[in-house]
């Protein structure tokens, strides 16, 4: 399958131009490419002929021919970050998780934003998507519950090596603080909203798992947050967390604060009775919330 892509050297050697060229126009986004691991550049026939056509060069037509996948060909990983094939990227994730290699997931992560992909891609269809395949995994009795504990530690530390990457917005003058519930271990999700918010400029707290409510009370009065985010995967008695949210949400509101609850268990059915302003499925509809209210400063 990478046959089917072009290095370029390749497309320098179509062109007639030197390789330096081919780069200067990858920059500029005439030419659109794709990085591997390695940081090669490659560029996919169907663009290259584009580009050729657009601009009128003259080639050999024969050598650029599209040689498009053909079913049951494995698809390689540089083949699914170009078509954005997020299920096979989950896949490959979920794999270098089960290795425990912490630096592979960095790494992984890390290939994906070079090659454009956004935070909520990431979050939403790649890390949520392959721990979620961990998950039926362990109820498959495939995985054990410590190789999954290992695995999600690696997608923590990976997550936190890639925010000190990830370019940051100026400061918006918004605070917001996030985290879960007592007795609410699970976190990537909540990390996950965090991160995306430090990126786009707030000033984040981050409270972590099981924290009571009271705390979360607390820090409302200390950092007086514009937003609070809680997230909820398993809580324990659904009557004490719908509380919890009602007991918060009134808290906020008296702050002059909003309040997202997201997580898996606001997904399934008595959502309508979580006291919250908004309830996000995801980490893309939670930046499209957060675009929305507090554009003009506008809470
Ligand atoms: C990792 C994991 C754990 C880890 C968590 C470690 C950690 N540090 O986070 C550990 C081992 C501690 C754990 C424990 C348990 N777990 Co567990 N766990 C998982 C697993 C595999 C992945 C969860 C995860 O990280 N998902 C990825 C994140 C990114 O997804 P997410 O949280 O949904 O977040 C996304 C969105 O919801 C949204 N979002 C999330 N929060 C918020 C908040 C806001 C404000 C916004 C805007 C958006 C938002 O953005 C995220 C990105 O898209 C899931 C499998 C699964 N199907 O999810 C089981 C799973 C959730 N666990 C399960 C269970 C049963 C348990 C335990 C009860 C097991 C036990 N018997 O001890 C305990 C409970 C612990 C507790 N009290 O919290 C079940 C829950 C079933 C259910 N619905 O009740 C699942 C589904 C496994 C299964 N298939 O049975 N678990």
């Amino acid at each position: 399958m990478k046959n089917s892509l072009l290095s370029t050297t390749d497309v320098a050697a179509l062109l007639k131009v030197n390789e330096s060229t081919v780069k200067r126009w990858t920059e500029k986004g005439t030419l659109r490419c794709f990085k591997t691991h390695g940081g090669h550049r490659k560029y996919t026939r169907k663009d290259v002929a584009e580009f050729i056509e657009r601009f009128g060069f003259e080639v050999d037509e024969s050598a650029i021919r599209a040689s498009a996948p053909q079913p049951g060909v494995t698809v390689s990983t540089d083949y699914a970050i170009l078509t954005k094939n997020f299920a096979l990227l989950a896949g490959v994730l979920k794999e270098t998780l089960l290795r425990a290699d912490e630096d592979g997931a960095y790494d992984f992560l890390r290939l994906l934003r070079s090659n454009r992909y956004t935070l909520p891609e990431l979050y939403d269809q790649v890390v949520g998507v392959a721990l979620r395949q961990i998950g039926a995994m362990w109820v498959e009795r495939t995985v054990s519950i410590e190789q999954e504990h290992i695995a999600t530690n690696c997608m923590l530390s990976a997550l936190r090596l890639l925010q000190h990457d990830i370019p940051k917005k100026p400061l918006n003058n918004r605070t917001v603080i996030c985290g879960c519930f007592e007795g609410e271990f699970h976190e990537v999700g909540i990390t996950c909203v965090r991160n995306m918010l430090d990126a786009e400029g707030w000033t984040t707290y981050y409270l972590g798992p099981n924290l009571p409510v009271e705390s979360f009370i607390q820090a409302l009065e200390r950092y007086t947050p514009d937003l609070v985010c809680v997230s909820a995967t398993t809580p324990k008695v659904k009557t004490q967390f719908r509380k919890d949210c009602a007991l918060l949400h009134a808290a906020a509101h008296r702050m002059g604060a909003a309040l997202l609850v997201g997580g898996a268990a606001t997904m399934q059915g008595g959502a309508s009775k979580i006291a919250a302003d908004f309830i996000p499925k995801s980490v893309a509809e939670t930046l499209l919330w957060t675009e929305a209210h507090y554009r003009n400063g506008i809470a």
